[in-house]
């Protein structure tokens, strides 16, 4: 393993061998973990930092579920390497899984820069998208039963071995979780559920003060004032049914569930040049520290 840097881009390997260094260097706040295979038989890594204080509360965060979204990994990494340097004073427990489609983050390195999907190979097209493979109203609008549709739902919910993955491991994980939170991009939205229809969850005033809170803290440690909208995901985006976060808060029960779409607006896209990662990625770490406050209250 070895260290990071965030002024470019980096491929899959260079990100597994950043996990291992960490877990190498830092065995009593560190451990990494294979949650399962993707379906090229990637290993799905997912890294646990704590302090050891027992019955803390723990945050979900995961990045790159679509792989051509760069800034997604790359700002997860960046907040890993923060929460390690401040080890010492967190008392709450993070599970983060960086690259949630390693196949297709490879893919995007090696043969399409824009590629969005897992890559299970089809009949026709190739990829499910991981986003609407969720168990929860899975096939509901947003999705699509065709598999060339970039918003191809896969033949079931959690037919995909990387959402199964994460399914299996929170069957089996005792951590007690408080938020779930996925990074994407682009667009610069804070999202809550629910995705699959314009309905609102009973505490949805609660998800979106701390949402405003965050993106006010966001506005202020990114650099470039960056505005983020926060907002009911279906109504402010789009509906799309069968998403992380709107399984996590209906089946997990885990309250703050968000997605976080990053930089930039529209300018650059999901080409978002690397001179952006850190001030990003700073907003991002901004995003976790009001969430990871909030769920304290
Ligand atoms: O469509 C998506 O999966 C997300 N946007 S992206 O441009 N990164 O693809 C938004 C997902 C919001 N959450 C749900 N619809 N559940
Ligand atoms: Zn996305």
């Amino acid at each position: 393993g070895h260290r990071m840097e965030w002024t470019s881009y980096h491929e899959l390997n260079d990100i597994y061998g950043y996990l291992d260094y960490l877990a190498n260097t830092y065995p009593d706040v560190c451990s990494v973990q294979s949650i399962g295979n993707s379906i090229e038989g990637q290993p799905l890594k997912v890294l646990r930092i704590s302090n050891g204080r027992t019955n803390a509360p723990a945050i979900w965060i995961d990045g790159g579920i679509h792989a051509r979204e760069w800034i997604s990994p790359a700002a997860v990494t960046y907040i890993i390497d923060y929460l390690v340097e401040n080890s010492d004073v967190l008392q709450t427990d993070y599970y983060i899984l960086p690259v949630a489609n390693p196949d297709g983050y490879r893919y995007t390195f090696k043969y399409d820069r824009l590629w969005r999907k897992n890559r299970r190979k089809g009949t026709l097209c190739s990829g499910v998208d991981l986003n609407r493979n969720f168990g929860y109203r899975w096939g509901g609008q947003g999705t699509s039963s065709n598999m060339c549709y970039e918003t191809y739902r896969g033949s079931k919910a959690f037919s995909e071995p990387e959402t199964n993955a994460i399914r299996n491991f929170f069957e089996n994980s005792l951590a007690n979780y408080k938020a779930y939170i996925s990074f994407h991009s682009y667009g610069q939205y804070i999202l809550y559920p629910w995705g699959y229809d314009q309905r609102l969850p009973p505490d949805y005033r609660d998800l979106d003060a701390v949402g405003l809170e965050a993106a006010e803290y966001m506005k202020y440690e990114g650099g470039d004032n960056t505005k983020y909208i926060v907002g009911n995901s279906a109504i402010t985006l789009y509906p799309a049914a069968g998403g992380s976060d709107d399984w996590a808060k209906a089946l997990l029960k885990i309250k703050y569930a968000y997605t976080i779409e990053l930089r930039d607006t529209g300018k650059y896209g999901f080409l978002l040049p690397p001179q952006y990662i850190i001030p990003t990625a700073k907003e991002a770490l901004a995003a976790i520290k009001v969430i990871t406050s909030a769920i304290r209250k």
